[in-house]
Formats: C-alpha cells, structure tokens, sequence
C-alpha cells in the first residue's frame, strides 16, 4: 500500500539531489623563479586546505593554465625568463583568464612599481616576506569568490552540469586534443523522452526531479575525466576523451537501462521517464562542429525510430 506524494516531498527530494556548491579546494598557482620562496608560500596554502602549483619557468605558464585551472595566481615579480609585468599582460589577453585574480608576490618595495605591475592586470600586490594570517586571509577571500563566481557563470543552476557556452567550448577543446593526440573522443547528445506530457501530467516539480535524476546517474555512471552539461531545457550532452563510439554506446546504453527502471514520484502518481541519444565521435568527424552535428543528427534518428534508444 503507496503512501501519497505530498508536494512538500517532493520539494525536499529536489533539495536533496540538487547539488550543493563544490566542495573542492580552491587551487592557486604559485609561479616563483625561488624554489623555497614557493614552497614555504605552497606550504602556507596547503596547510590552510588550498591546493597549489608551483611553477619556477615563468614560460611554462600558459600550458598548466588550462590544465590547473587556477582560481587565483601568486605571481613573482622579478624571474629570469620573463618577469611578473610581462607574465600578467600575457594572462590577461587570454579571454578565459581574463577573470582570474592575480595577485603580486614580490620583495618590490618601490611604490611606483608595485603600481606599474597592478596596472598590468594585478589585483593586488602583498610585498615579501608575507604576513603569514594576512597572506592566507587575503588569498583565501580571492579565491573563494572566484570559485563562487566561477560556479555561477559555468553552471547551470538547476542541474548543476555544465551550461551551454561552457559546454560548446569543451567541444571544441577536447576535439583539438584528441586530433592533436590522435586518440579517439566520443559525443553523446540525450533528450528526454516526450518530456512535455511528463509536465503536463505529473507536473513541473515532477519534471525537474526527472532533470535532477539524469543529471545525479550521469554523474554517477561516468568517468571524472567526462565532460557532462544541460545544453538546454531537457537536452543534455557528454564528452567522453579517449573513448571510442563503441565503447560510449555501451556506457550509454547501461545508463538509458537504468535511467528507465527508475521509478519518479509526483502527486499524480508514480511513472517512468526514458531518453533518446544520439552518438558521434573522432576520428570519424573531424572537426568539432561536424561531430556535434553528427550527434544531433543520430539523436533525431533515434527519437523518429520510437525513442527510448541510442543511433550513431
Ligand atoms: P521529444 O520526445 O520529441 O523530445 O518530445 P518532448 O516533449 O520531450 O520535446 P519538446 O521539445 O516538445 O518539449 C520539451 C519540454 O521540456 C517542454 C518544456 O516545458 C520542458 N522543459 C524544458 N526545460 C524544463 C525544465 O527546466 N523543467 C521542466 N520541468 N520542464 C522543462
Ligand atoms: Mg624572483
Ligand atoms: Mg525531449
Ligand atoms: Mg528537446
């Protein structure tokens, strides 16, 4: 015998699968051309639950950006290679890391070039040796709001997933890397099954739990190295790096068998929701847009042939 849904239950269920901000660390890059000045830096961080990179090669920098993908960076003023001034302007022409705080770490005590290197893009300029409380205060704050302005500006705020632009810009990444690498990649586009009479019959609170349902089983079922965003209303894509077609639709295909076993709850009863995928990948596409096409085209082919199915 079913105890009714009451529609408070059901606003505590999206509670519950909603998913709370991130509880990773904040990451800061430490670039220093003085190994035990990075380190005892490093060490100050760390100790107060941040996560830090240290890179002495001023020109190695641009390469771990991407790869670190800091929420601030400690920049060293004076460093062989190029110094903190020309480091800063460089960072900053880069549109994606426009955003990042940076903040000056150097022993620089004139006043006029402390300002010089803020007027290159830096936040803020503490001069060494660091007040440790201060240094670790100050950092933290930074870093925290850029996480959180981060979150905001790359999630969608239902789901919690990826948003469309972050998505498309994953794409276009990852498809380069694998062209560049010459490993396979695979692209999965999903869409809820007739999704509209699902809110028109169980209601929209209903729909959203089944939204938060794929999003939480996506999570679950695939690898952290996945790449897994809300394109839209009730569209979905995943990025699967050094996965081929192949081995993508079987993972799909477990995650569309147990996505449809899943029993939603509304106030108009229980039902069971189902996706259609569409599946396209590298080396068969070769350009990011031709495969996102592709996927888009399989998924349309998926939902004319009835739906509930995975069609490369
Ligand atoms: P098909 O199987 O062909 O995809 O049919 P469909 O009904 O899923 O497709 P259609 O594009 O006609 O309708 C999508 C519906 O998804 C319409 C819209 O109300 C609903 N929707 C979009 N975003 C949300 C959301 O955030 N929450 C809820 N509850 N519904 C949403
Ligand atoms: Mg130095
Ligand atoms: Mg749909
Ligand atoms: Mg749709």
């Amino acid at each position: 015998f079913l105890k009714p849904v009451r529609p408070t239950d059901l606003i505590d269920k999206l509670d519950q699968l909603t998913r709370k901000e991130e509880p990773a660390p904040c990451r800061v890059l430490i670039i220093d051309d003085d190994p035990s000045m990075a380190e005892y830096h490093a060490a100050l961080l760390e100790q107060n639950g941040m996560k830090t990179l240290t890179l002495r090669d001023s020109l190695k920098v641009l390469d771990y950006l991407s790869v670190f993908n800091p929420d601030l960076i400690l920049l060293d003023l004076n460093m062989p290679e190029c110094n903190g001034y020309e480091l800063a302007k460089v960072i900053r022409q880069v549109p994606a890391y426009f955003r990042i705080p940076i903040v000056f770490l150097s022993g620089e005590k004139n006043l006029a070039l402390q300002m010089q290197a803020m007027a290159t893009g830096g936040d803020d300029f503490i001069t060494k040796p660091v007040q440790p409380e201060h240094f670790i205060c100050s950092v933290r704050l930074r870093a925290e709001r850029m996480r959180l302005l981060r979150q905001y500006m790359e999630r969608d705020g239902l789901s919690g997933l990826y948003n469309h632009s972050v998505m498309k810009q994953y794409i276009e990444r990852l498809f380069l890397q694998a062209l560049r690498s010459d490993t396979p990649l695979s692209l999965a586009i999903i869409d809820l099954d007739c999704f509209k009479d699902i809110n028109d019959t169980y209601g929209h609170v209903a729909g959203d739990l089944v939204i938060l349902g794929i999003s939480r089983l996506l999570e679950q079922r695939l690898r952290s190295t996945d790449i897994i965003g809300r394109m839209g209303g009730e569209e979905f894509a995943v990025i699967m790096p050094d996965t081929p077609v192949a081995t993508a639709y079987q993972v799909m295909e477990e995650i569309r068998t147990k996505f449809e076993g899943i029993c939603h709850e509304s106030v108009n009863g229980t039902f069971h929701a189902t996706f259609s995928c569409g599946l396209a990948g590298f080396p068969r596409y070769t350009d990011a847009t031709g495969l996102y096409n592709a996927a888009d085209k399989a998924l349309y082919k998926a939902k004319d042939l009835g739906r509930n199915r995975i069609c490369t």
